[in-house]
């Protein structure tokens, strides 16, 4: 959950707010705003793993097991998924986390020189 902070109303002290920089009276005194909480779930977001080629089978099996922390009966069962159907899913993350997924999955592939392809997807 992520709190959100909505301004329910402009404080009367604002009335007298005419000099455009939008903090109070500007005369010494403090404003206070009410503000009600509301919680909203996060969006979720898929990290799947594509097929190719070329990549090798014990490569995909490393990856799941090292950014996904799958055992090796999981990682072995969705590498064998992906290479059957094509595109498999290794997880389901808020944004930053699937984002850093993707990015660690590529940024691995690439230094090996391996096509593996990892891409997000919202649920
Ligand atoms: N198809 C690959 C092979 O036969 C294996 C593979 C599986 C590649 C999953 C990528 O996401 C992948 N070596």
């Amino acid at each position: 959950m992520c709190a959100v902070n909505h301004l329910m109303q402009v404080s009367p002290f604002m009335q007298g707010d005419d000099d455009g920089d939008h903090k109070g009276p500007g005369n010494g005194t403090a404003v206070i705003t009410r503000t009600k909480t509301r919680l909203k779930r996060p969006s979720l977001y898929r990290v799947l793993l594509l097929n190719d080629d070329y990549t090798p089978m014990d490569f995909v099996i490393h990856v799941l097991e090292r950014f996904f922390q799958k055992n090796a009966e999981d990682a072995m069962r969705i590498m064998m998924h992906v290479h059957n159907h094509g595109v498999g899913e290794c997880g389901i993350f808020t944004y930053e986390v699937a984002e850093t997924k993707v990015t660690q999955v590529m940024d691995f592939a690439r230094q090996y020189q391996h096509p593996l392809q990892c891409v997000m997807e919202k649920k």
